[in-house]
């Protein structure tokens, strides 16, 4: 749980110059030790007095109880740092495939991105994601490549792979000395200097190169100046003479370099060790844009005062805290802004900044700084609030489409308030968390990017809002139609003393085609002569329409149907809208049984990205799913499998393409359209139907 800011906190700090902040995001895949980085960084700048391991859960940045019971990062973290009298925004992103809001999220606001990648493994699926969406986002780029202390790590390997999958312009900036379990250090090339392992303590100042590295330190220098000056004529003709470049002459020039996306420098270390962390340090100080430089494309208008929140966590104890980011200002507590979405005045009591559950409170934020604010009244994610109404576009964050959902009960009964309640908080702090109910089956459905975001979700209604919930899958949506033409005529007539019932109608169903993908319904009055009075026809339309909520093949609601009313009959004393709304139904059930109905099935569109070398097995699979391959794109050693899968084949994929492709495959997946069930499966399914109708009769 957070901690709120108390008076007695540090004193409070003038805003910084937006040309003294770098914000950076650290992202990559799953597990490559981003949360490690980020604590090595903040240690070995003196923010913290010792380096904790996400394995004891004693990180700063992986500070929820979930993230260090599952040691794996499950939200954006938020710590900041100084070095060289620059200020580092650091927010550390989580690698999961189902937590990527938040790394989304982040990428929206900051100008760099620390990519960090496994010395083993190399580029991989998220690897790729988040370096498409930098591309997008024209963020400026270094890569960190970790773990070159485990074994078949491998710093060259790795840079060869950057530079094939990612970009050729990844050029390295420093380099290992020794490898795997006797790697010793690294080599700084932009200072030409090295810096020793420092075993998990802080790091000494910079030492001369090994003579032993030499040659290597030659030949990787050479191809990081020729790759530098070639972007910058005047130090290309410098260059040319002969001249030595000095190291800030470089660094100017690769800022620019990086600044403009025309390099990335591939930084290299040991998270969990400390190694590494000076020379990347240096690296983000002198090599990464400040906010003044770069920017974000996000609009505030001509407002004085603009933010732009980014993220929203709710916090039982706390509230709702907003983080954003400060897009005109300086922004100081006890300030008043718009919301122009509400049109709702917010007062912004004590900005904060945030170190994973701490926070502190500052008097000001200067323009490009990264805050928080708690207690809000309205505000969500992707808001931008400013000091008068301007009209701005809220910038777009695209979160990936949730693609599986769970049907969601609470296991006492009488907590379906307080469960919704919790649900709704959930989804607001994570925009991929989906609540909603189905209107055709009836149940609370949670969908998400993974079956583990979802159980996360579950375990956060537990510790925080105190509600236990069970996750089942969800029921599939099927739909029921019609083939042919059918009529059918239904009398329905009471007559047991007083006043009877009589209601006659006749009526003709017809396939009504789909509109826009969407099967609809159509009631068209044919009467004639006034067979029926007009005061009974819409209860002839009622009574089909209750009919058709639950079809007579498998209870599923049916669609794509034109009625016809075509004749009837009314008796001028026992006629009723009940006895018409019986006869419409009556009619509708016996000319659908003739107009040859069928079982219609959801259709999804699926991406499912791979390893080439286990593209065969997942086809075969989604082959034995019912699935109709529509493409295969490879890149990058990766394939994109597009095909179209059923629905009910695919309610429970993420385990199946864990184990094929041992964890390194990714999809994602969306509504296309209905399509009809075939007859072997209709009919399985049509049985189960009864089945469960038989059982709830007894
Ligand atoms: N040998 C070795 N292990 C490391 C290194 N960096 C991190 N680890 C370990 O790798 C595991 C994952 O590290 P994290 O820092 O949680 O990785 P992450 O990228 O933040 O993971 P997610 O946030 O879940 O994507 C932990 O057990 C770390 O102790 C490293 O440089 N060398
Ligand atoms: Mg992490």
């Amino acid at each position: 749980m957070r901690r709120e800011a108390t008076e007695e906190d540090t004193p409070a700090m003038p805003a910084t110059e937006p040309s003294k902040i770098r914000n950076i995001a650290v992202a990559g895949h799953r597990g490559v030790g981003k949360t490690s980085l980020v604590e090595a960084l903040l240690f070995q700048a003196g923010k913290t007095n010792r380096l904790g391991t996400v394995d004891q859960g004693t990180t700063v940045s992986d500070w929820d109880e979930h993230e260090q019971k599952r040691a794996m990062s499950l939200s954006g973290s938020f710590c900041h740092l100084e070095w060289k009298d620059r200020k580092i925004n650091l927010v550390d992103t989580p690698g999961d495939a189902g937590f990527q809001a938040d790394t989304y999220a982040a990428l929206r606001v900051v100008e760099g991105v620390a990519v960090v990648l496994s010395g083993v493994m190399g580029v991989e699926v998220n690897t790729l994601r988040v370096w498409q969406r930098a591309e997008q986002q024209e963020l400026s780029r270094v890569l960190f490549v970790n773990m070159l202390d485990r074994e078949r790590a491998d710093f060259y390997r790795v840079l060869e792979a950057v530079r094939q999958q990612l970009s050729d312009r990844c050029v390295a900036i420093q380099l290992p000395i020794g490898s795997e379990h006797e790697l010793t250090g690294i080599v700084d090339l932009l200072h030409m200097c090295a810096y020793m392992d420092p075993s998990g303590g802080r790091e000494g100042g910079p030492q001369p190169i090994p003579d032993s590295m030499n040659d290597v330190v030659a030949e990787h220098r050479e191809k990081l100046l020729d790759a530098v000056v070639e972007t910058d004529e005047d130090l290309m003709a410098r260059y040319l003479e002969g001249e030595e470049l000095d190291s800030e002459a470089v660094a100017a020039a690769l800022k620019a370099a990086v600044t403009r996306d025309e390099l990335y420098p591939v930084a290299c270390g040991v998270a969990s060790k400390n190694l590494g962390t000076t020379a990347l340090l240096d690296l983000l100080v002198e090599g990464v844009p400040s906010p003044a430089r770069k920017g974000t494309t996000i609009e505030f208008g001509d407002a004085k005062q603009a933010v732009f929140v980014f993220k929203t966590i709710a916090d039982p104890f706390t509230g709702r805290i907003s983080c954003f980011r400060v897009l005109a200002g300086p922004v100081s507590g006890d300030t008043t802004l718009v919301d122009p979405r509400t049109h709702a005045k917010e007062r912004l009591g004590q900005v904060l900044v945030l170190q994973g559950k701490d926070s502190e409170q500052v008097d000001a934020l200067g323009v490009g700084d990264l805050g928080a604010v708690a207690k809000l009244k309205d505000v969500l994610t992707g808001d931008v609030l400013v000091d008068h109404e301007v009209a701005v576009e809220p910038p777009h964050i695209d979160f990936p489409e949730p693609v599986m959902s769970f049907a969601v009960t609470p296991k006492a009964k009488g907590d379906e308030e307080k469960m919704a309640t919790g649900l709704r908080r959930l989804s607001e702090e994570d925009p991929t968390l989906i609540m909603r109910r189905d209107p055709q089956t009836g149940e609370q459905l949670l969908s998400g990017l993974s079956q583990m975001q979802v159980e996360v979700a579950v375990d956060r209604l537990n510790t925080r809002f105190h509600v236990d919930v069970e996750l089942h899958p969800p029921r599939v949506p099927y739909k029921e139609t019609i083939r042919k033409e059918a009529r059918a005529r239904h009398r329905y007539k009471k007559q047991t003393g007083g006043r009877g019932q009589f209601g006659d109608c006749a009526i003709v169903l017809e396939p009504l085609p789909a509109e826009d993908g969407e099967l609809g319904y159509e009631f068209v009055d044919k009467i004639v002569g006034g067979v029926i009075s007009q005061g009974y026809r819409p209860a002839v339309d009622k009574g089909i329409r209750e009919a058709m909520e639950h079809g007579e093949l498998a209870g599923a609601p049916v669609q794509g149907v034109r009625v016809l009313l075509v004749d009837g009959m009314e008796h001028n004393v026992d006629s009723s809208e009940m006895a018409f709304k019986i006869a419409g139904s009556m009619a509708f059930k016996e000319a659908y049984q003739q107009a040859d109905p069928v079982l219609l099935e959801p259709i999804m569109e699926l991406e499912v990205t791979v390893p080439d070398d286990t593209v065969g097995a997942v086809n075969g699979d989604l082959n034995s799913r019912r699935g109709r391959l529509q493409g295969m794109e490879p890149a990058s050693g990766m394939t994109t499998i597009k095909a179209e899968v059923p629905m009910a084949e695919i309610l429970t994929y993420s385990q199946a393409l864990t184990s094929m492709t041992g964890g390194r495959g990714d999809y994602s997946m969306h509504f296309l359209r209905y399509e009809e069930v075939p007859t072997h499966v209709a009919q399985k399914i049509i049985e189960q139907t009864k089945k469960e109708r038989e059982e709830a009769k007894v």
